[in-house]
């Protein structure tokens, strides 16, 4: 029964495009109406029918302590006393930069209110600092939507990269590179034939569903980049604070030039950051020439929720224990699909999650677009029916909380099997 949230989509669809403000909130990948949600907490979400869901979206990542988490509520409610909004320097500001320097290794940090904020950032300081134009980036990794990242690869002999989006110039797409995933050959010879100011990378990518970097691949890039003169950018928007305290730089034991962050590090409340070693950031407006500002960068609210969220964060024992129940979830799903005989892997590292149908391995995009959606759609559909929310599409992860209990895990087992069970019926 979901009669509430059919009406209000219906009124969304006539003032918001689509009916949503993000376009993957529209099911459009997995038909159906999308839920309106009215309530989280810890690992479940409510919609405004009132039917409970176990949640592995999680707002695409951000709520890694569960929702509703006491000590960040309570700490945006203390901070909203004081006010919602300075437009100044604050001390919110600075002891989240503080805590995010402490655990990421990064020397100065630049606060922002969206990753892709915090990518169009990173991209123009990389530009200032090497005096180059051209980007690689890889197909199927998401970096936000600033125009230089909505590029995919030029057809045939042409390698710079062409818009993939209307409204995106051929002029600044051409200045973007698009090499596959998992592939150091193809990268070494874009640097040879071109003066690159910088790569770009998921380490883990998680936008092509999750695909993990191959043995030695980061480090590669790491490599190539040093020889070349270009910087290496981890967009950590997700694995960052995700796969531990250090992310994916603290993970693969690789450090890049410029980092991304974004979702975690607000707590819920809508930031992203970009940092790196200072000779890079002090370039960065007023202490350096790279403009980029924001009226409400560093907002009070946002920095009380992101460093509630962080000090909590600050525990290995966390990690290992959220690694332990994505090994769990994992495992269980790819031993349903082996038991049905069905074409199906999983991907999985920490509390990143992925199963994919119709394929028995995934190291690109390419590969990743080989997955059996219909199927996936009617598995969502099954899933969601018994009381479990998972992504409305096939190239997302599952997020696991530090709310989601063993038995969360054990019930969305189960549910997957009869899902499953049922489709191949
Ligand atoms: P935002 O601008 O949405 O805060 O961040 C963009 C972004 C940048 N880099 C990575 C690796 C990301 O995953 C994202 C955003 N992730 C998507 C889900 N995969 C957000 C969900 C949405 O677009 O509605």
């Amino acid at each position: 029964m979901n009669d509430k949230s059919k009406a209000f989509f219906l009124r969304a669809q006539a003032v918001l495009p689509g009916g949503v403000n993000s376009p993957v909130r529209a099911f459009r990948a997995v038909g159906g109406n999308p839920l309106f949600i009215e309530k989280t907490n810890g690992s479940r979400v409510y919609d405004v029918d009132g039917n409970e869901y176990i949640d592995y979206v999680l707002s695409w990542g951000p709520m890694i302590l569960g929702h509703n988490n006491p000590a960040v509520r309570e700490a945006v409610l203390d901070a909203a006393q004081r006010g919602l909004s300075f437009g100044a320097p604050n001390e919110y500001e600075v002891k989240l930069a503080e805590k995010m320097v402490e655990l990421t290794g990064c020397e100065m940090v630049r606060m922002v209110n969206s990753g892709t904020e915090a990518v169009m950032s990173a991209l123009r300081l990389a530009r200032a600092f090497t005096q180059r134009n051209k980007i690689i980036k890889f197909e199927g990794c998401y970096h936000g939507h600033t125009d230089s990242m909505l590029v995919k690869a030029g057809s045939g002999a042409m390698t710079f990269g062409q818009p993939d989006s209307p409204g995106v110039p051929d002029a600044v797409a051409a200045d973007t590179l698009v090499a596959p995933y998992n592939n150091l050959e193809f990268v070494e010879d874009l640097f040879k034939n071109n003066d690159v100011a910088c790569v770009i990378i998921e380490p883990v990518a998680a936008n092509m569903g999750v695909v993990l970097p191959e043995e030695g691949y980061l480090n590669g890039l790491r490599k190539l980049c040093d020889e070349y003169g270009a910087l290496l950018i981890f967009d950590e928007i997700i694995t960052g604070f995700r796969l531990g305290k250090g992310g994916a730089q603290e993970y693969f034991n690789v450090k890049a030039d410029i980092v991304t962050y974004g979702k975690i590090i607000g707590g819920g409340m809508p930031v992203g950051a970009y940092g790196g070693r200072k000779e890079i950031m002090s370039y960065v407006s007023p202490s350096g020439p790279v403009y980029q500002a924001g009226t409400l960068s560093g907002n009070p609210i946002a920095m009380a929720a992101g460093f509630a969220q962080l000090e909590q964060l600050d525990s290995d024992e966390l990690y290992t224990h959220l690694g332990k129940m994505g090994e769990k979830l994992g495992a269980g799903l790819d031993n349903i699909a082996k038991e049905l005989g069905m074409i199906a892997c999983v991907t999985q590292v920490g509390s990143l999650v992925c199963q994919f149908f119709g394929i028995d391995s995934v190291k690109d995009y390419e590969t990743a677009r080989g997955a059996d959606t219909a199927l996936y759609a009617q598995y969502f559909q099954k899933m969601l029916a018994s009381g479990v929310y998972l992504a409305p599409s096939q190239f997302e992860a599952m997020f696991i909380s530090l709310a989601h209990s063993e038995t969360d895990i054990d019930v969305t087992l189960e549910k997957a099997r009869e899902a499953l069970v049922g489709i191949r019926s």
